[in-house]
């Protein structure tokens, strides 16, 4: 299908190719967009640059979302090299390890604020830097989780930062609204990603999401980019300001089945 040709999106947050942002940018590749990518630092410009080269992607740059500077030269750049913007992807999102285990109230002043600056405000700042860029009707994405609704145990300083994320959406999508410009978050399940790799009990509440959600799957990267391309197409043109769920229907339940019950 061809549901993005003709428009130019920008990706942050690709680190391998397991990451959300790679399948997004495959799914965006395959309707049709013309992309650039954006890594976190050179330490993964190894990894990143050859996957940019399997979907023809020219444009690959290192920015540090933490830095306004690097956020603000990113923009430039790609409103150079493209000179409008139609979609920008948003998948980055970072806490201290040590802060994603153990109860949420030691979270530190400092884990709080990192969490805060890298997985929320950032998104913002985006925003901000790529607006003289956009076309008019423009779509900005974000990544969040469920465990900014409900406790989802260790998920602690995450959590809070995904619900303040959420409420970002939603003031984003009001401020751009009146351009035309569309807000969305797709609140995925569980998937086996860098940032998932080593959280304590991952991998059992990852088996566990199977055997509950009614689809009885777990979610891929690929059914992300689907929805990310439907949310980011005119075929959403009326949306905005929303959390789709792509979750295989997890979130629904109230009470969970007894295991090996149904
Ligand atoms: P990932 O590790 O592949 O992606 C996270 C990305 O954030 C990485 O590319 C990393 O380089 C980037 N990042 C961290 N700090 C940064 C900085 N200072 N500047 C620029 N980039 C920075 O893992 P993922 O699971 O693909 O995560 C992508 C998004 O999806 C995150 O927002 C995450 O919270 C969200 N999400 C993940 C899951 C899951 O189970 N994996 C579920 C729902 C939502
Ligand atoms: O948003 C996420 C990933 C969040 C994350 C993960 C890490 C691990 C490595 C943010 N920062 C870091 N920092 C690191 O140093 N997810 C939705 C995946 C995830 O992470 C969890 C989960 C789930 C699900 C952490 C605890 C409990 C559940």
């Amino acid at each position: 299908m061809n549901l993005l040709e003709g428009k130019t999106a920008i990706i942050f947050g690709i680190a391998n190719d397991r990451s959300i942002a790679w399948g997004i940018a495959k799914a965006f590749h395959e309707n049709g967009a013309t992309l650039g990518l954006s890594y976190a630092g050179e330490a993964l410009e190894r990894r990143v640059k050859p996957l940019a080269e399997a979907i023809g992607c020219t444009f690959v740059e290192s920015c540090d979302v933490a830095d306004d500077d690097q956020i603000r030269a990113t923009a430039e750049k790609a409103a150079a090299v493209f000179g409008k913007v139609d979609i920008l992807v948003h998948s980055i999102g970072f806490a201290n390890r040590d802060e994603l285990s153990g109860p949420y109230y030691n979270t530190s002043r400092a884990g709080f604020h990192l969490a805060m600056d890298i997985s929320v405000y950032s998104f913002t700042a985006l925003a901000k830097a790529f607006q003289p860029y956009f076309s008019p009707n423009a779509a900005l994405l974000t990544l969040t989780y469920y465990g900014s609704e409900k406790v989802a145990p260790h998920y602690n300083v995450m959590g809070v930062a995904k619900a303040a994320l959420e409420a970002s959406v939603r003031y984003l999508a009001y401020d751009f609204g009146p351009q035309g410009i569309r807000v969305n978050a797709i609140s995925a399940g569980p998937i086996r990603t860098l940032a998932a790799a080593g959280v304590s009990g991952f991998k059992t509440m990852y088996r566990r999401f199977a055997d509950l959600a009614p689809l009885r799957q777990n979610v891929t990267i690929e059914d992300v980019g689907k929805a990310a391309v439907f949310l980011c197409s005119d075929l959403a043109v009326k949306t905005t300001g929303q959390v789709l769920f792509v979750d295989s229907g997890y979130n629904i339940l109230g009470i969970p089945e007894e295991l090996g019950e149904s």
